[in-house]
């Protein structure tokens, strides 16, 4: 860790990570599923016979669409097809271990039927809470829930994005005041949900109020020990974002990496990290045109497992349509998954940093604390052989295929260094091997 050269009341106050069962459980977790639901669902990207070429949950701010229009589709909220079972079986069938669903997104509306706010579901025709037969659908299929929460509200009267007069100061003041009185109620109607995912806090107005952002989560958590939160809710009172002033992680876990990923265990000081990622290139909630690169199953694991392999959490997202149902493409990609995650979850589940020199071949994973060593070989050599450098110190006991059960035929070639021999045939996923690498020889 870093030397403190600043003194801060409001930085970290935690180093390393943290050791209670609630983070260990969620570290073990490693696959999420994250859900963008709300009223951008309806117009789905276009307004007026014309696309919106940005991320579909942000329509509002485009110009071409007048904010009344926006501000009136809780009007249309009627998701017939809403299923919260069904959408658990498909998260459990994928091999989600939790998943996080948007709450409320920066437009201000409230998938819960908040007593703080007439923005909300109960507003709309539907009048039903959303939120709650999720968490009991979810919770059957034993995923954990965590609560997306937005602090930027373009729906509450007294949001700013800076304070430049009294004025907003004090509008801004019954802003915070809101925004506490919505998180205790969700904590209350939600009392299972595990942590919540902080979002819209890089305003001027926000990160100059470190202090206020560590009481909240210090507020939080009194009233639901073991509660995660991670670091993009919090400033320290210099302004420094997610790192405090002294380089210091703040809150549970890294919350910075949204649609890229750390390439090695530097880029993530061994702290306990979570990235979030979209299908398409950058699209959280539904857009019925889906442009550019789609992501494909075979993708998205080697994501996995490069999360794992680096001590973090992989998350997908998903935005289903305003009926309440999923795209196609999303339902296949789930059940592609989740085919690989049947066989091949040991891998991942409870996964972490092996501490082995990376191959090209992919990505090594370690089982907990002990001797199990996965290799996920994501790019299969031409010539077959893969390469496994074992420390000095530490032997190679076994090589076995995880989805065959049988041994992997090696060869020695240099002082600890082996040639796994794969077996000639088209894969058409990444493959599994299983090692035994023990201290000592
Ligand atoms: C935010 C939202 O604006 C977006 O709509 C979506 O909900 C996403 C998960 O979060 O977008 C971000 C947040 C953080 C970064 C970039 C976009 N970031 O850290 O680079």
């Amino acid at each position: 860790p870093p030397e403190d050269t600043v003194s801060l009341q409001h930085g970290a106050h935690r180093s390393g990570n943290r050791t209670d069962a609630d983070m260990e459980r969620w570290r073990s977790h490693r696959l999420g599923q994250f859900i963008h639901w709300g009223l951008y669902a309806i117009p789905g990207g276009e307004w007026n016979g014309k696309v919106y070429n940005g991320a579909a949950e942000w329509i509002r701010s485009w110009k071409e669409m007048p904010h009344e229009a926006y501000d009136n589709l809780y009007k249309q909220f009627n998701p017939a097809g809403y299923n919260p079972q069904q959408w658990a079986r498909q998260a459990k069938d994928m091999g989600a271990r939790y998943m996080i669903i948007t709450t409320k997104h920066h437009d201000g509306f409230c998938l819960w039927p908040s007593k703080y706010s007439k923005y909300t579901v109960a507003s709309t025709p539907w009048k039903k809470d959303i939120i709650g037969p999720m968490v009991e659908a979810y919770n059957k299929e034993g995923i954990d829930v965590v609560l997306y929460f937005s602090i930027i509200d373009w729906n509450h009267p007294d949001w700013r994005t800076s304070l430049k007069t009294k004025e907003d100061t004090v509008a801004y003041g019954r802003f915070k005041v809101f925004v506490k009185n919505q998180l205790k109620e969700l904590l209350t109607k939600y009392p299972t949900v595990k942590g919540f995912w902080f979002d819209g806090t890089w305003d001027e107005s926000w990160k100059t109020d470190g202090a206020f952002s560590d009481e909240l989560e210090q507020y939080l958590q009194s009233l639901h020990p073991g509660l995660i939160i991670g670091s993009r809710l919090r400033a320290d009172e210099k302004g420094a974002r997610h790192f405090d002033s002294n380089g210091r992680l703040m809150g549970d876990y890294e919350q910075g990496w949204e649609r890229k990923l750390p390439e090695k265990i530097e880029d993530v000081h061994h702290n306990d990290w979570e990235g979030v990622m979209t299908i398409p290139e950058n699209q959280w909630g539904y857009h019925a045109r889906w442009t550019g690169h789609i992501k494909t199953a075979n993708e998205l694991i080697e994501m996995l497992a490069r999360s794992a392999s680096l001590g973090g959490n992989f998350v997908i997202n998903f935005g289903p349509k305003a009926d309440g149902t999923y795209r196609a493409e999303e339902q296949q990609l789930a059940a592609q998954i989740g085919q690989w995650m049947k066989t091949n979850g040991a891998a991942i589940y409870g996964g972490g940093y092996a501490g082995l020199e990376k191959q090209d071949w992919g990505y090594y994973i370690r089982k907990g604390n002990t001797d199990t060593v996965y290799m996920v070989v994501c790019n299969i050599p031409v010539s077959g052989y893969l390469r496994v450098k074992i420390p000095p110190q530490q032997s190679l006991q076994s090589a076995t295929g995880l989805e065959s059960g049988q041994p992997i035929p090696t060869t020695q070639t240099g002082r600890n260094e082996y040639l796994l021999q794969l077996e000639n045939k088209k894969y058409d996923a990444p493959v599994v091997i299983q090692l035994e690498v023990k201290k000592g020889k």
